[in-house]
């Protein structure tokens, strides 16, 4: 490692970026654009399984996210055992059972009738992983003492879409899904009480006819205001 800069009593190094021409930063950003612009949700997941190194990276990759005063305040929850997953399927299904049929609002189900959902979720049990991403809203130290986060809700939504940036780059697919309520995931997978689940992402390869609803994404004009 190289010596530090010392400001304050604390560690700083130099940051030497990589940097490109006029001409390249057009390319690449033109070229990154269209890429994540194949990124598709996808609900059709084959049983096909992934090397435990490739969602090793994918979570690395996660974790570089920035996050407010460097806490990294996210706690990732791999799913390969059948049998959790069949339990995370059931209690899900419950969930939104009761969601379709009681809890949600008739605007809400015709907005969804275009991606053509309903309460059954078999990905849960085919996914070979399922990837339950906990928000850590404080720390324990080693006296046993709180030690606060700080815009968590913030830092693991960045973190997630660098997951999901880093499924798309390893030729993988996921589904961003939100039974709700999700406590069960807590209980499941014996949580402790500083986590509370934010996302559950099944990720593997999507079948081989996999159909996805034929959208289209707002235009540059809808999206922004220039000032
Ligand atoms: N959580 C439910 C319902 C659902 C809600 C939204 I907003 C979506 O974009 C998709 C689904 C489900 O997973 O089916």
């Amino acid at each position: 490692m190289e010596t530090p800069n010392i400001i304050n009593g604390y560690p700083f190094i130099i940051y030497r970026k990589e940097t490109y021409n006029d001409d390249q930063i057009k390319q690449r950003s033109a070229d990154f654009y269209g890429w994540m612009n194949e990124r598709r949700t996808v609900r059709e997941f084959s049983d096909r399984n992934i090397d435990k190194s490739v969602i090793e990276n994918i979570l690395m990759t996660a974790s570089t996210a920035p996050s407010g005063a460097h806490k990294q305040p996210w706690t990732f929850c791999v799913v390969s055992d059948p049998d959790i997953k069949q339990q995370i399927r059931v209690a899900a299904e419950a969930e939104e059972k009761e969601s379709y049929t009681n809890r949600m609002s008739e605007e809400w189900l015709e907005d969804l009738a275009p991606f053509q959902t309903d309460w059954q979720k078999p990905f849960l049990e085919i996914a070979p992983y399922l990837i339950v991403v906990f928000r850590r809203s404080y720390e324990i130290d080693s006296n046993g003492k709180k030690r606060q986060n700080y815009y968590v809700t913030e830092s693991c939504g960045i973190a997630c879409g660098f997951l999901l940036t880093a499924i798309h780059n390893a030729g993988l697919v996921a589904l961003t899904h939100t039974p709700s309520p999700m406590n069960f995931l807590s209980t499941l997978l014996h949580r402790p009480e500083n986590e509370k689940p934010y996302l559950l992402i099944p990720v593997g390869y999507p079948t081989d006819t996999c159909l996805v609803p034929q959208l289209s994404r707002k235009k540059i004009n809808e999206i922004s205001n220039w000032y």
